[in-house]
């Protein structure tokens, strides 16, 4: 029986502690006045990295934190390597977005055999080989189905021709958000006949691969009439690419995104894009909450799940100025 308590939080969006059942079988984190604390960010490439990895050095005074940061410059062995290292300086916690599911897993099992707590960050790991409760404490992040999900719904109630030709932009290869944003998107869409994913491929989140994917997709599917990217960096290479083709993103294009980034809410308010569901990055105050939770004994969930609104032109022009 999961029980969802909505809790104040420093972060904008709601956090929902699921009440979920985990046994303490992970390293304790004695009460300390400061702690040597390890982020490992796996690269910065883009402004949603840029403004997680913010968020932790301007959480750090105000928690205590000797903050150790990393930037696997978008190698996943590189991030593991990262996390021996910080093991090897004696980090008393580690705060890990593990890039990709499988190959951050011998950085899961090195911290706890070190005996030391790990909270996975905005994206995780395989949980049939690692689970929250017993190789780490918790993950800290959003449901990526249902933000694949809710792009979907929003699709289906605001296009209004009767032939939906989809190509869809794919995060990283083998990441938690990649995986669950197309399983949440591409099973609710399937629900409407109007609507056929024509072409499926990564862009690795990241703009300019974006706008290259587009471009070659444009080629062979020149009816492509919906574009959804797993990350506004790829949408707005994808409204690059399509304005370069001639098209008009917003008026023979829909674009779905997901993220809320300050270009994305431009381009929402200037009726280029249709929708972003947030995906907040903003992840130190939260981390810094959690962190002090566990250090004081209280138990923590296995999620610790983010809530995310919904960015259309209703609201797009309310909350670009806090958006990164
Ligand atoms: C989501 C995060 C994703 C963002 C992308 O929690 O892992 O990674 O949606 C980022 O913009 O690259």
């Amino acid at each position: 029986m999961k029980r969802r308590i909505i809790l104040g939080t420093a972060l904008s969006a709601l956090v929902a502690f699921s009440a979920g059942i985990a046994t303490a079988d992970t390293p304790p984190l004695a009460q300390k006045e400061r702690y040597k604390v390890g982020f490992a960010q796996m690269e910065s490439n883009n402004p949603w990295r840029i403004a997680e990895t913010k968020s932790f050095h301007d959480t750090a005074e105000a928690c205590n934190w000797d903050l150790i940061a990393t930037d696997a410059a978008g190698s996943a062995a590189k991030q593991v390597a990262d996390v021996d290292s910080m093991i090897a300086q004696g980090i008393d916690v580690l705060f890990l977005p593990p890039r990709e599911e499988k190959p951050l897993i011998p950085a899961v099992m090195k911290a706890k055999a070190a005996g030391i707590p790990t909270f996975l960050v905005d994206r995780s790991v395989d949980p049939n080989v690692a689970k929250p409760g017993e190789h780490f404490v918790a993950f800290l992040g959003s449901d990526f189905i249902d933000q694949g999900k809710r792009a979907a719904e929003w699709l289906i109630e605001n296009f209004d021709g009767d032939a939906g030709v989809i190509v869809e932009l794919e995060g990283t290869t083998g990441s938690s958000p990649a995986n669950d944003r197309k399983k949440g998107f591409d099973d609710r869409i399937a629900e409407d006949d109007r609507f056929e994913i024509v072409a499926s491929q990564t862009g690795d989140f990241a703009r300019d691969l974006g706008r290259q994917v587009m471009e070659t997709l444009l080629q062979a599917h020149p009816d492509v009439n919906v574009v959804y990217a797993h990350n506004d960096e790829m949408a707005i290479g994808a409204i690059q690419a399509l304005e370069l083709a001639g098209r008009k993103p917003g008026v023979d294009v829909t674009i779905v995104s997901i993220d809320g980034t300050r270009d994305a809410l431009q381009a929402i308010i200037d009726g280029k894009m249709g929708v972003t569901v947030e995906s907040s990055p903003f992840f130190g105050p939260l981390a810094c909450e959690v962190m002090n939770k566990y250090a004081a004994g209280e138990e923590i969930p296995g999620w610790v799940q983010v809530k995310d609104r919904v960015f259309t032109q209703d609201n797009a022009a309310d909350h670009i100025d806090e958006a990164y």
